[in-house]
């Protein structure tokens, strides 16, 4: 208005909230050295490096095209000397001697592969490399080892749910637990949630959200979904977590503290002939039938928002949401709420949006939160 010339600036921002990320992936052949780089560090305990790849791969995943000189690179935040040199190498050679040599490593393969069964965290796969363990015979054979309920459920069901589900699955599955739960509460809200929300093709598993319109109920109605789904047989393993959920504490400071709604963590069966297209099957699988890793969450009605954002992702996409709110606006953001510091209150919100506007924040679609 005064007459000042405003020049506009490609700036990429170091919030993951505050850039759009589709499914497509430019940069994969950089974003997957990245990855390789930050598992690394999260198997040696080194948190900081971890996130500092994450953050970068993030970053990357967030451009319209595919770097092509280490010039592209400049006006980007969140890329490290350590990053721009694989990003160097990559362009070079194609290939990145830190990325080769973590790749090559017996203890990252092992760890990597012990840490694919459900059930098994860092901290056991270590202990079971540590004791000269490499290969899951080893382990199955070992008497010396107590495998827990779920790990033997990720062992027992160990090729069908380290295969991919897909969309077509996932909307099968969706429609079973919408079945099971309005017929429980016809009033109930059911969503399909995390990366599918987001628009993935494939998951590793399939995470559904539901809840009822009467606070207080939501508890008893997963406990009677569960039951339903013993009933119907379709059942093959349950871990349900009470609900922790106490409403006068302030939204957790770290991201990684699990949220304290009641939820389960569930092996189901899924028929082939409930899946437009069949089920998502390498070899033709004479069976009809698979195992799939499907996470159940029922939240108070108040909280669903805030539930739903969290759970829909990505979780590099919820880390920046946290980390934004924090250090740019003072409030604390988690899976149930979100604290204002500076007036000292909760703000409410019955949708996304609601939360977005708190914020100060543009509204980005579930798809283009794949940070
Ligand atoms: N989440 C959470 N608390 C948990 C588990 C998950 O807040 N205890 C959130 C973070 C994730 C989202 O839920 O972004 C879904 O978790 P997934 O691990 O299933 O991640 P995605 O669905 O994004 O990926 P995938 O396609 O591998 O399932
Ligand atoms: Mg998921």
């Amino acid at each position: 208005p005064e007459g000042r010339k405003v020049v506009a600036v490609a700036t990429v921002s170091q919030y993951a909230c505050q850039r759009r990320t589709t499914t497509t992936n430019h940069n994969a052949v950089f974003t997957d050295a990245f990855e390789v780089l930050a598992e690394c560090y999260e198997f040696n305990q080194m948190e900081g490096r971890c996130l500092a790849f994450r953050r970068a791969a993030s970053v990357l995943k967030s451009l319209p095209r595919v770097l092509s000189s280490l010039e592209d690179t400049h006006h980007l935040p969140c890329l490290g000397d350590h990053a721009k040199a694989i990003i160097d190498e990559l362009l070079q050679h194609g290939r990145a001697f830190d990325v080769q040599k973590v790749l090559s490593d017996e203890r990252y393969q092992t760890l990597k592969l012990f840490t694919s069964v459900f059930g098994v965290g860092p901290k056991t796969a270590e202990k079971w490399y540590r004791t000269g363990l490499r290969a899951f015979e080893h382990i199955l054979a070992d008497r010396s080892i107590h495998l827990n309920h779920m790990q033997q459920n990720g062992f027992l069901h160990y090729e069908d749910i380290s295969r991919a589900v897909s969309k077509a699955e996932a909307r099968a599955l969706t429609k079973v637990i919408d079945e099971v739960v309005h017929a429980i509460t016809p009033d109930a809200i059911v969503a399909l949630t995390g990366g599918f929300r987001r628009g993935k093709e494939f998951g590793h598993d399939v995470d559904i959200i539901f809840t009822t319109l009467e606070v207080g109920k939501e508890e008893n109605l997963l406990l009677d979904v569960i039951k339903s789904l013993e009933n119907q047989g379709v059942l093959l393993y349950c871990d349900y977590q009470a609900a922790t959920f106490d409403t006068a504490k302030l939204p957790a400071h770290s991201f990684e503290a699990m949220d304290h709604f009641a939820k389960c963590f569930l092996i189901l069966r899924l028929e082939a002939s409930q899946v437009e297209g069949g089920l998502n099957s390498g070899e033709e699988d004479s069976r009809g039938w698979r195992a799939v890793r499907v996470d159940l969450v029922s939240p108070p009605m108040n909280r669903y928002a805030f539930a739903l954002l969290g759970w829909t992702g990505s979780r590099q996409f919820e880390r920046d949401m946290r980390r934004f709110a924090r250090k740019e606006r003072r409030m604390l953001l988690d899976n149930h709420g979100l604290f204002d510091k500076n007036k000292k209150e909760f703000l409410a919100a019955t949708t996304e949006k609601d939360i977005f506007d708190h914020l100060g924040l543009e509204y980005m679609e579930p798809w283009q939160r794949n940070a």
